[in-house]
C-alpha cells in the first residue's frame, strides 16, 4: 500500500484522509515513518487538507535534529504505512497497481460500509456553557440564599456548575453563577426570567459569556488550531477522560482504564456568542502521566498557549505532580497560562471524606501561579465545558491584558467546601 507520489494533490488526499482519524501515521507517537511522509511532501498540504495540515504542522514544529531521533525503521518506506489494525477503519487507499476490478470493488464495499456506520453515529446534542452575572439590590441581600434560589432552577438540560462571588464595589458582591445547557431545551431568556423571579434578592441578570461548546466535531474543527492546550498531570488523575468529555461529551468506565502511551490530540471549535461572538479552535494534547514519559511530555507542552494542570481531588500526592509540571512549566513556557483542575469532583461530592486534597492547599498553589481553578467530574461533566470555555475566552481576551484569574471567572472551590460542609452536617445529623 502506498500513499502514491506524495508531490501530487491526489496522493495529499489520501494523505489527508488517512490523517483523519490519527495523530501519526503510525501508533501512538511520532515516528520515522512520519518523517519520511514528510520529506516526501514538496510543502504543507493546502488549507482545505485540514488533517493532513495538522499532522504537517505538529511534525514541522520539531527541529530536523529531533526527528532524525524519532523511533522507527528509517531505511522503511513509511510513504506506505503499515495496515491500520483497527477494525473501525478502513483501508481507503489501495496500491498503485491494485486496478483490477476484484480490488476495486472489496474497495468500494468497504468504503460504502464505512460511510454506513459513520451516518448511523448519533447526533451531537448541541449545548453551551453560560456564566451569569446575578446582581443584588444591595450590600445587604443575603447572598447565600441568592446562590440557593437561583440552583433551585430545575428545568430538562439545565445543569448548573460552580459560583463565585465577585466585589462591584461598595461592598456589594455579585453572584457569578455558571451552567451547562441544551441549546434546544433551555435559552438565556428563560434562565434570566426564572431567576429575576426572586425579585427581594435579585436586581439584574447579565450573561458574561455564552459558549456553544458541541456545536463543531471534532474532526470538522481541525482546520487551524487557534490554540494549544495541554494536559499534564499525574497517571490515572483523569487527563484521557477530561479530553474524551471535552471532545465526545462521554464517559468511558472506570472499568475500561488505559493507560495513555506518549500522547493523544483531538481538536474542536467553540463558539464564543457574547462578548466575543467569534469561534476558537482549541487543539488539545492530552499527554502520557506515566513517569517514563516525562522527557517526551516536554515535546508536546512545547508552544503551549494553555496547560491544564489535573490533579486527583482524592489522591494527595497528585497535586505534587501538578506542582512538578508547573515547575517545568515556569522554566520553559513562561507565557503559557495555567489552569488548575481537579479531577474526579463527583467522588468528593458522593464522598467528602474521599477528598484528600486540600481545598486551601490548592488556592495557595493557584495565587503562588496566578492560575484558575476548576473542579471538574468528566464522570458527570460537571465544570468540564466551563473549563474548556474559559480557556477560550481568555486566549481571546488575552490581547486586552486582563489576568487570567478575572478574565476566565475563577471557580471558587467554596461551593465544593459548602457542599462538603453541608454534608458532613447531614452526615452527623446537626
Ligand atoms: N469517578 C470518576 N472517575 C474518573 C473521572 N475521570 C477519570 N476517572 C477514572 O480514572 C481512571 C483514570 O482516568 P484517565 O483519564 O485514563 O487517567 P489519565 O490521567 O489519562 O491517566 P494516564 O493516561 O495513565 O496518565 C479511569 O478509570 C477513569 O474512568 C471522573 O471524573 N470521575
Ligand atoms: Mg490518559
Amino acid at each position: 500500500m502506498s500513499f502514491g507520489d506524495l508531490k501530487t494533490e491526489g496522493a495529499v488526499q489520501k494523505l489527508n484522509a488517512y490523517l483523519a482519524d490519527k495523530s501519526y501515521i503510525e501508533g501512538y507517537q511520532p515516528t520515522a515513518a512520519d518523517v519520511a511522509v514528510f520529506d516526501a511532501l514538496s510543502g504543507a498540504p493546502k488549507d482545505s487538507l485540514n488533517h493532513a495540515l495538522r499532522w504537517y504542522k505538529h511534525i514541522a514544529s520539531y527541529s530536523k535534529a529531533e526527528r532524525s531521533g524519532f523511533p522507527g525503521d528509517k531505511s522503511k518506506n513509511a510513504a506506505a504505512p503499515a495496515a491500520n489494525d483497527d477494525d473501525d477503519d478502513v483501508d481507503l487507499f489501495g496500491s498503485d497497481d491494485e486496478n483490477d476490478a476484484e480490488a476495486e470493488r472489496i474497495k468500494q464495499e468497504r468504503l460504502q460500509a464505512y460511510q454506513e456506520k459513520k451516518a448511523k453515529k448519533p447526533a451531537l446534542v448541541a449545548k453551551s456553557s453560560i456564566v451569569l452575572d446575578v446582581k443584588p439590590w444591595d450590600d445587604e441581600t443575603d447572598m447565600a440564599e441568592m446562590e440557593r434560589c437561583v440552583r433551585s432552577i430545575a428545568t430538562d438540560g439545565l445543569l448548573w456548575g460552580a459560583s463565585k462571588l465577585v466585589p462591584v464595589g461598595y461592598g456589594i458582591k455579585k453572584l457569578q453563577i455558571g451552567c451547562v445547557v441544551e441549546d434546544d431545551k433551555v435559552g438565556t431568556d428563560f434562565l434570566e426570567e426564572e431567576i429575576t423571579k426572586f425579585e427581594d434578592l435579585v436586581q439584574s441578570v447579565d450573561v458574561k459569556y455564552l459558549v456553544m461548546t458541541s456545536a463543531a466535531t471534532p474532526d470538522s474543527a481541525a482546520a487551524s488550531v487557534d490554540i494549544k492546550v495541554v494536559l499534564l498531570g499525574q497517571r490515572y488523575v483523569g487527563k484521557t477522560a477530561l479530553m474524551e468529555r471535552f471532545l465526545h461529551d462521554r464517559f468511558l468506565s472506570a472499568d475500561g482504564y488505559l493507560t495513555t502511551i506518549g500522547a493523544a490530540y483531538g481538536s474542536k471549535r467553540l463558539m464564543l456568542q457574547a462578548p466575543s461572538n467569534r469561534s476558537v479552535v482549541l487543539g488539545v494534547w492530552d499527554t502520557a502521566g506515566g513517569e517514563e514519559y516525562h522527557s517526551l511530555t516536554r515535546i508536546y507542552y512545547r508552544g503551549s498557549r494553555a496547560a491544564v494542570l489535573c490533579y486527583d481531588v482524592t489522591t494527595a500526592d497528585s497535586l505534587d505532580r501538578a506542582k512538578f509540571w508547573a515547575g517545568e512549566l515556569a522554566k520553559h513556557e513562561p507565557d503559557c497560562r495555567v489552569y488548575l483542575c481537579g479531577c474526579k469532583l463527583d467522588l468528593a461530592t458522593e464522598d467528602p471524606a474521599a477528598r484528600t486534597v486540600s481545598p486551601a492547599a490548592v488556592k495557595k498553589f493557584a495565587n503562588d501561579l496566578g492560575a484558575s481553578i476548576f473542579e471538574t467530574s468528566s464522570k458527570t461533566g460537571e465544570n468540564v465545558a466551563e473549563l474548556f470555555a474559559a480557556i477560550a475566552q481568555d486566549f481571546v481576551r488575552g490581547s486586552s491584558g486582563d489576568s487570567a484569574a478575572e478574565a476566565s471567572g475563577t471557580v471558587s472551590l467554596s461551593r465544593n467546601a459548602n457542599q462538603q460542609q453541608q454534608q458532613q452536617k447531614k452526615q452527623c445529623g446537626c
